[in-house]
């Protein structure tokens, strides 16, 4: 029998893909089927410090290329790993749409794609399903659980499902995690884009037309206005004057816009229903940059 390999294959490694990973190893395991993890994108900000220093095992190149694959957080092929060989994948967990049918006339049962706010709550499913969430680790309790936090803005984004709130519901039970976790887990964040918000927004601006720079943080107002000059002095480098920056404050549920350009204002205001006052806009709900820009195409 070939070995397993879980792996996620994105440029970057975010909160969901690890923890995904790391659980669906686990579940294999548990199973008596030998796999591995592996993950070959630097982890980004949603993998915080305290994150860090549970016990991750994973690695960043295979071990074997005599292996078949499951892929987690992700499903469309040109963004897979490049040691994935797409004919020898055994089974895909997602929640983007687009490779559904794709893969479900390839893998039947063995895809798993639904439009969740996180992939961790398939995850989850998973192992109910296969009636092994009494044997979860806590480290994968607590990876999946912060990832639903994560993917879903604390539950604020609108993609948030039932089964998301009911997964982190379960979860809470085998992990072991402080009190006051959501607030340490997103403020931790906001102290390292804080540090260097230039690096953090340039990870997160998306060079389409107009230019958006995203920043997703706990108390973005906070975060933002100590930094305005730092933040334009970025969305200019992109060489256009159509760009502004959307900041989800999580905490209140509702977004910060900047932008010195009056077009741009105005396209928000139609779009969004954003209020200006001066460069700064506000939002009465928290968007998603996805979900704004399919509203100003
Ligand atoms: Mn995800």
């Amino acid at each position: 029998m070939s070995e397993i390999i879980v792996t996620s294959g994105q440029p970057f490694t975010d909160i969901d893909a690890l923890a995904c990973a790391i659980a669906y190893n686990e579940l294999l395991n548990l199973e008596g089927k030998r796999a591995q993890t592996v993950l070959p994108g630097p982890l980004n900000n949603s993998i915080t410090k305290k994150v860090k220093e549970w016990k991750l095992d994973f690695r960043v190149k295979p071990s074997t290329n005599k292996a078949e694959y499951v892929l987690v957080d992700v499903s469309e092929p040109k963004f897979f790993a490049n040691f994935v060989k797409k004919e020898r994948v055994i089974e895909v967990f997602d929640h983007r749409v687009g490779f559904e049918k794709y893969w479900k006339e390839r893998l039947e049962e063995k895809s798993h794609i639904e439009m969740v706010g996180a992939c961790a709550t398939l995850i989850w499913e998973e192992f109910k399903k296969r009636k092994l969430s009494n044997k979860i680790s806590e480290v994968s309790a607590n990876l999946l659980y912060t990832a639903i936090l994560s993917n879903t803005l604390n539950f604020k984004a609108s993609v948030t499902s039932k089964k998301d709130i009911k997964a982190y519901e379960e979860l809470k039970q085998f992990s072991n995690l402080p009190k006051n976790w959501v607030e340490t887990y997103f403020t931790d964040q906001d102290k390292e884009v804080d540090k260097d918000i230039k690096n953090a927004l340039i990870n997160d601006t998306k060079d389409l037309e107009p230019i958006i720079g995203q920043l997703e943080l706990w108390d973005s107002k906070k975060v933002i206005l100590k930094h305005l000059k730092e933040i334009e002095e970025v969305l200019l480098s992109f060489g256009r004057p159509d760009w502004f920056l959307t900041a989800p404050s999580i905490s209140e549920g509702k977004n910060y816009l900047f932008t010195r350009n009056p077009k741009m204002k105005t396209l928000l205001e139609r779009s969004i229903n954003a209020k200006f006052h001066g460069d700064i806009g506000t939002t009465n709900k928290l968007w998603l940059r996805k979900e704004i820009i399919n509203l100003i195409k």
